[in-house]
């Protein structure tokens, strides 16, 4: 690889110079968007999935300073271990964070741009960062965003948490012209639920056709990225009435406390968890599976085309 500061484990790599399908992972999903040891158990069941699916786990993160795409089971229970003592990298952090030799767990946005980096095209995750809920005063929109509208990854999600304004999430994504695909549904999902009132932009009901919307993009030259939004299983979506209750509480909650910028996210994600007693955590592994899954379907169906 050419790209200073990037080490794509020899695995990766490989399969990336045959073809072959390739997932990326995010780390502050890790280190920030679960508890040990289920942060580790879970990533590394994650890996597990995308291979019985056919395609190469990348899980991408900041170590020492080096970008890394594609981390040791070792490495996985370092930044397991060191939470929320790592630092969540987003765009603005990465060029400090490199220059100083630190460590860095990667938001949606950095994972993208590490991936690119690296030549992955697809990548799975929980749920995106988007505009949140009072942005019109406070300006807090994830930098998630900006780097959907302009690196060329293919992003699986369960939709976004109505911790965000998803109305005014999906009015960005359109400004930025990423196409929104509802996963074998109308309807976005909403992370904990499989319904938000709102439409997607298209549906799409197999991993092939993800696969030839993505080659499309790529082959007309559009740079930006794309949103698959898969609604979390049957099985475990949750009550959207109780979940919604949960998640107003915890908004109050960081209000009161003036709570701002990059801790917004993590803490209202670890106040949904302390109020929902362990329900929420289970939700969040077992879409993030799901995820991975038809991450990994859409990236062997593209190495076909
Ligand atoms: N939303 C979740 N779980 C997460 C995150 C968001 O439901 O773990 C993490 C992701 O890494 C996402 C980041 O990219 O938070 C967004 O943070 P911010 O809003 O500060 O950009
Ligand atoms: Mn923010």
């Amino acid at each position: 690889m050419s790209i200073p500061y990037l080490d794509v484990k020899p695995e990766v790599a490989q399969a990336i110079a045959q073809g072959k399908p390739v997932v990326a992972l995010e780390s502050t999903i890790i280190s920030h968007g679960m508890p040990y040891p289920q942060n580790v158990e879970t990533a590394l069941k994650v890996e597990e999935i995308i291979r019985a699916n056919g395609a190469i786990p990348a899980t991408i993160a900041i170590l020492g300073g080096r970008l890394k795409a594609g981390l040791t089971p070792e490495e996985i229970e370092y930044l397991g271990k060191q939470g929320q003592k790592v630092t969540k990298a987003s765009r603005r952090d990465l060029s400090v964070l490199v220059a100083q030799g630190a460590d860095g767990a990667t938001t949606v946005a950095t994972t993208m741009m590490i991936a690119h980096m690296a030549g992955i095209k697809l990548f799975a995750t929980g749920g995106i960062g988007g505009v949140h809920r009072g942005a019109e005063t406070t300006m807090d929109i994830s930098a998630d965003l900006e780097e959907l509208g302009q690196t060329d990854v293919m992003v699986v999600c369960a939709g976004a948490k109505a911790i965000l304004d998803l109305k005014l999430t999906l009015e960005y994504l359109e400004t930025k012209g990423v196409p929104v695909l509802g996963y074998q549904t109308e309807e976005l999902p909403a992370f904990y639920t499989r319904t938000s009132g709102l439409k997607v932009d298209y549906r799409v009901d197999s991993p092939e056709m993800l696969a030839k919307v993505l080659k499309t993009q790529h082959d007309l030259g559009l740079h930006g990225g794309i949103l698959v939004t898969n609604p979390i299983p049957e099985a475990y979506s949750m009550d959207a009435q109780a979940i919604n209750a949960v998640i107003d509480q915890a908004i109050a909650e960081a209000e009161a406390k003036g709570i701002h910028g990059k801790e917004t996210t993590p803490f209202l994600l670890a106040k949904v968890k302390e109020i929902t007693g362990g329900d929420s955590l289970e939700a969040n592994i077992q879409l993030v599976f799901n995820n991975a899954k038809l991450a990994a379907q859409t990236a062997a169906a593209y190495a076909k085309l």
